[in-house]
């Protein structure tokens, strides 16, 4: 396959690849609680690909898993250049599943002497539905160990209730598709509320992603949701744009 090919060679040039950042603010939009890490390419010829497109890829043909490492590596080095700064990593159910993920996150960590504290892991649902023990084992271990663990997509996988009651998580990020249809369909309010209500229930932080609208972040704020992320606040940025961001006093 033509796109799992340059993505070899992209992976082997490096260059092409990036991580950008988009920060995560809190309720009144106002600090900054850290930001998720984004990987983009740029092509030499094709011009930008979204990982959207590239990342399925990368899975079917097991790139993700080198590239999950390149991430992680790349993360790890910002975390370093930052201190104070709390980033989030998505990581695809196929590398979180490999039998060598938690040694290759350990041996990254502690190259970069950072601590695993400035680190989220970013997972969807799907990964719950693999070996249950294995799974719930590895969570314990990664939450011993002080890394965060977020729930991402929240809302649009099956039976997430369940999941809940099972697997320990600190944050759950509520899909941006409930976000947008704040104020224009009743249901998304009260299903943002009642997500909100439940989470904190349970203990967890909750972060609302594609906030776009002030009117949005309102609603969130009022309902009483931990961290807001979304174009509102702000975009994706590259790395130096991001260290400007964090020099000045917001
Ligand atoms: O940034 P953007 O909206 O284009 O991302 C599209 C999708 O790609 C999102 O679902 C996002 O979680 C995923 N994605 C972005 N960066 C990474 C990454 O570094 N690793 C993995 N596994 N997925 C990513
Ligand atoms: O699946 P995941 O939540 O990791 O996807 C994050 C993606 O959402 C990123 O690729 C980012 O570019 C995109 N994104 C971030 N903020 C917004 C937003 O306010 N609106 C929309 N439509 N997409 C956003
Ligand atoms: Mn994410
Ligand atoms: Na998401």
């Amino acid at each position: 396959q033509l796109l799992a090919e340059e993505l070899r060679l992209a992976l082997n040039r490096s260059g092409d690849l990036a991580l950008w950042y988009q920060p995560i603010m809190d309720s009144s939009g106002q600090n900054m609680l850290g930001v998720e890490a984004l990987l983009r390419w740029t092509h030499p010829v094709w011009g930008s690909i979204s990982p959207a497109d590239f990342i399925p890829v990368a899975e079917e043909t097991g790139l993700i898993l080198p590239l999950g490492d390149w991430v992680i590596r790349q993360a790890c080095l910002m975390a370093q250049r930052c201190p104070g700064l709390t980033i989030s990593i998505n990581v695809s159910p196929l590398q979180f599943l490999s039998p060598n993920f938690f040694a290759h996150l350990s041996a990254s960590v502690q190259q970069h002497g950072i601590s695993p504290h400035q680190l989220e892991l970013e997972i969807t649902e799907s990964v719950l539905l693999g070996e249950q023990q294995q799974v719930l084992e590895l969570l314990q271990r990664l939450r011993r160990t002080g890394y965060r663990i977020a729930l991402d997509d929240f809302g649009t996988g099956y039976s997430s209730l369940n999941y809940l009651m099972q697997f320990p998580v600190d944050t759950l990020k509520i899909d941006r598709c409930f976000i947008q249809l704040l104020g224009i369909q009743a249901q998304a309010n009260a299903i943002v509320e009642s997500v909100i209500a439940l989470g904190h229930s349970l203990g967890l932080r909750i972060t609302a992603e594609g906030v776009e609208t002030e009117s949005q972040r309102l609603a969130l704020a009022a309902a009483g949701c931990d961290k807001l992320q979304g174009f509102l606040l702000s975009p994706p940025q590259p790395v130096e744009k991001l260290f400007l961001m964090l020099k000045q006093p917001s």
